[in-house]
Parts: structure tokens; sequence; C-alpha cells
């Protein structure tokens, strides 16, 4: 990082808000092709002259080259000019970077989860970019083609801001986690049958591509909306209609970095978010995620005040309960998002004012700047990981939020144990055992698990299996039960013995001749 991008980043140290550039680029309907760095051989300053002459635009002088950023049909044109670049290379994350998906990565990763699990999942494009490109929605639920209006949808999205990449990660983590849980963690696998689970890995995919197609991080925030004054950008978190303008909490003026644009929902990177939103009535909390800080941010941004007269007391119990839970698991802290300032117009504000959905704003890691936005790729999986209680433990309460502090909803867990044909058998042996289940609302899966492996999953009875003991020796068998409501049962350990056969000894006949005596043997 350069020294500029250094102090620069120490006196924003919570936030980076200032524009730090602002470069011109086309706006229209496709998506942008993407950029090139050509090298083309310049040994003097002749020669850069007369490649200046020609309108190439110099971005970086070398010992005996200079290198331009150009489009993939321009960086095949030079040619015809005559020129021989010495090299020709897409730009995307600095190398070192590289395990960060780009946006055409972050489709392709998608896709093939989307490929790997067809059971569980479907890909839609929800909307597009300003300059085009798909907004995509996974979804993961057990019969991904039905909208069932008995399970509860949670909703999280990412990069909402351009240099945010890590918020991208976290989405394809998100993915990970619950296709890969399905069928292989019961917890999981409950949640992903009882619970339509919508993850948007990208809401600003122009922001973050300008944000790294030069090779070297512009530290872009919002959209790539030409503005009137000939500045660039909307930011999408100040956007949203819920007392769009209000307070000042955004700003009017169109180059800032908290430009709230020219109308509420005037930018169709956040009109996607609200469609989607409004198509979904079924969704109850939300996480969106930024970076950075290490906070769980709840509503309101609008106000310092804790309850105000657009939220119920028992929400604000329920939105401190959540973030408070949340935060015991990933260490982050929790506050109102006034804390942090005002703000006016964001998603957090506007999921619950105009929805009444319990949204958070999750500030990832760091918890300061360096690294600020751009943690090295080898943080990645560890501080992906880092949410995976706070995420599970969202969507288990999806079914009524209120539930944490005590206001109805699913809070009584199964009662379940262990039936078994015998407790001795002999080795090769099948025992057939049956989990008694009960539940105040109804058991959504049993899981079985013999000498601590899992292999049973049931949705529904009989809750019976069979197990063949192949050694002899002390077997344990235990089931766990889950409701709709995410709670969970585990039966205590029964243990079978399985004994060896008794072996059956062989006494060798031996065969005599009786019929002559004795004594005329010899
Ligand atoms: C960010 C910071 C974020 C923002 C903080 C915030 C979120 C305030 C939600 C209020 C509500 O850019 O990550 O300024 O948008
Ligand atoms: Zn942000």
């Amino acid at each position: 990082m350069s020294g500029l991008f250094l102090i620069i980043g120490r006196i924003v140290s919570v936030f980076c808000l200032f524009c730090l550039v602002s470069v011109p680029s086309a706006g229209g309907q496709a998506p942008p092709p993407p950029l090139y760095q050509v090298t083309l051989p310049a040994p003097d300053r002749e020669a850069r002259s007369a490649l200046a002459r020609q309108g190439i635009a110099i971005d970086a002088i070398g010992p005996d080259t200079i290198t331009t950023i150009v489009k993939a049909d321009q960086a095949f044109a030079f040619y015809r000019q005559g020129l021989t670049p010495l090299a020709i290379v897409p730009l995307d994350f600095p190398p070192a970077d590289s395990a960060y998906h780009n946006y055409a990565e972050m489709v392709a990763a998608v896709g093939q989860v989307a490929a790997a699990h067809p059971d569980i999942t479907r890909v839609y494009t929800v909307g597009f970019s300003l300059e085009g490109r798909a907004i995509l929605a996974m979804k993961i639920s057990d019969d991904p083609d039905a909208d069932d209006p008995t399970e509860p949808a949670v909703l999280f999205f990412s990069l909402t801001h351009a240099r945010e990449h890590l918020t991208v990660e976290m989405a394809l983590e998100i993915i990970r986690l619950f296709t890969a849980g399905y069928g292989t963690d019961p917890a999981l696998t409950n949640l992903v049958n009882t619970r339509e689970l919508w993850v948007m890995p990208n809401v600003n995919p122009d922001g973050s591509e300008y944000d790294i197609e030069a090779g070297y991080y512009r530290w872009w925030r919002k959209n790539r909306r030409p503005n009137e004054d000939g500045s660039y950008g909307v930011d999408l978190n100040r956007n949203y209609s819920y007392n769009w303008g209000c307070c000042g909490g955004s700003s009017g003026w169109p180059f800032s970095e908290v430009y709230r644009g020219p109308a509420a929902f005037s930018e169709p990177e956040t009109q996607v978010v609200r469609d989607f939103v409004l198509a979904h009535p079924d969704i109850t909390a939300a996480i969106t995620f930024h970076t950075y800080s290490e906070l769980i941010l709840y509503p309101f941004g609008y106000t310092y005040e804790d309850v105000p007269a657009d939220m119920t007391d028992e929400d604000h119990r329920t939105f401190v309960a959540l973030a408070g839970r949340m935060a015991q698991t990933n260490g982050y802290t929790p506050q109102q998002a006034s804390d942090l300032y005002i703000t006016s117009g964001d998603a957090v504000d506007w999921l619950y004012g105009e929805r009444g959905i319990f949204a958070f704003t999750f500030e990832m890691y760091p918890r300061s700047n360096p690294p600020g936005f751009y943690p090295p790729a080898s943080v990645i999986e560890r501080e992906t990981q880092r949410n995976h209680a706070a995420v599970t433990y969202l969507a288990a309460v999806a079914d009524n939020p209120r539930k944490v502090i005590g206001e109805g909803g699913d809070v009584i867990s199964p009662t379940v144990s262990i039936e078994l044909s015998a407790e001795t058998i002999f080795v090769g042996e099948t025992i057939t055992a049956t989990a008694t289940v009960s539940d105040d609302i109804g058991v959504t899966l049993v899981a079985w698990q013999g000498d601590g492996r899992l292999f049973a999953l049931q949705t529904g009875p009989p809750f019976t299996v069979t197990w063949t003991l192949e050694a002899s020796g002390p077997h344990v068998l235990q089931v766990s039960a889950f409701d709709a409501g995410g709670n969970q049962s585990v039966s205590a350990l029964v243990t079978v013995t399985a004994r060896d056969r008794p072996r059956l000894t062989f006494f060798p006949l031996i065969l005599v001749d009786t019929a002559v005596p004795p004594a005329a043997r010899r």
C-alpha cells in the first residue's frame, strides 16, 4: 500500500468516506469489456512521444517500455498500427489477492455450486446494474422451485460498496456452508429444509469491477452512475427511500462519497434489492455485509433515538438481543447504526422501517486500517468462517425473531429417546433402533449417529434404523431431533454391545478298525 493510502487510511480510520479517484468511464447498457494492460517497447522519450502522438494513453513508464490500459478490441489493434506489444495482460485483482472473486469469477462460482446441488439451489438474475451486469440471487432450500408460505425466508446480500470485496467471499462462504452441509450436517440440513435462504453476492458489480480493473485498488465506494456534474457514483447505502435525504445523513453533492442520488431509489442497484424484497414478503431477517470495523449494526441509522415512534419497544429489545447473541459468536461489537454516525437512506433502515425485517449490517474484518478494505487473501477463510454461527443462528430464529425476547414463537425443543431391539448382539448381527420423538409443533428432522458418525437423516416417521455391528465391543448410538423453530435436542447415548460368536470346538474322530481284536492287529 502506498504511503498516501496509509496516511489517508489513518485519517479516516473508521470509514474512508473521501472520494479518492474519479475516472470517467462509459455508461450504457451492455457490460463493458474487460480491460487489458498492454506493454509496448519505448526505450526513450522520443519513442514515448511517438506513441503518444499515435493516440496511446501512457499509464506507466518502465525502463524501456510503457504500459497502457485499454479495452480488449484496442489491445489487439496495436498490431494493425505496426506496433508489437510485449505483453497483453487482463486486469484483475493484484496477483497476491487473486483468491478474491472478481465479478466473472463470482458468477462462475455460483454457477458451479448450482450445478453441483441442483436439488437444493436455484440461481436467478434479479436485475441489472447501470452498466448492464446481471445481479444474481441464489436460493437455497429443499424444494427450490416452490415458494413455500410456511418457510420463512432469510436474505444475505453483499458488496453494496465497491471496495468491500471480502463481503463477496462471505456470500460465497454462506452458499458453500449450506450446500456442503446439506445431508452431512443435521442442523444445516434442517435449516435448508425449513427455510428459504437467499444470497445476493454482489449488488454493485459495476463498482467492484471498477475498483479492481486498473490493476491497483481505486478505493471506490459508490456505483458508477455518471452524475450531472461530471463526477461518478451514488452511494447505494444512502439511496433507499426510508427517510431518504433526511437529517444530515447523506450528501446532495454528487462528488461526495455519500451522495444520496437525485431521488430515492434512483439507482438500478437499489431498485433491484427493493423489488426483490417486495416480491418476497416472507423475508423475516437479513444481513447486509460490509467492511470494515467488526461491528453488528441494527436500526435506526437516521436518528440517535433508541426507540423512536417507528420502532416498537419489543422490536428494539429483539434487535439488541439478536445483535448481542450474534456478537457473542463472532466477537464483533453490537450497536445501533447511528452510534457510528447518522445515516439516511441506508438499506437496513428501509428493510426494518418499511418492511419490518430484522435486518443487520455486519461490518466485517478488520477492525481498522490497515488493512482496511484490502486485507490479504490469506484471511478470507478465517474471516468468513468466523460468521458461520451468526448466520446459522439468524436463520434458526427466522421463524419468529421476537422469540429471542420470549415473545411467542417456537422455542420448545423436541424430546427424544431411543428404543433398541436388543442391547447385546453377536458381531455381524443387526439391531433395530427406534427414536421416540415429540414436539409441541412438530419434529422436522431426526439424525442418527452411530459411534459418532452420522448415518441416517429422516424427515418423517417411521424414525427407525437398522444398524449392523461389525466389530466386537461396545458401540454408542445417539439420535438428535430438530423442529421448524431451529430447536434441537439430543438423546442420551445408548450402548449396544457386540460379542464374538462362541467358537464351535471340533473333536477329530479317530477312526479305529474295531473288527479285528487289538491283539490280532500287530
Ligand atoms: C460502510 C459503513 C456503513 C455506511 C455504516 C452504516 C451502515 C451506517 C448501516 C448506518 C447504517 O460503508 O460499510 O456508511 O454505509
Ligand atoms: Zn460499506
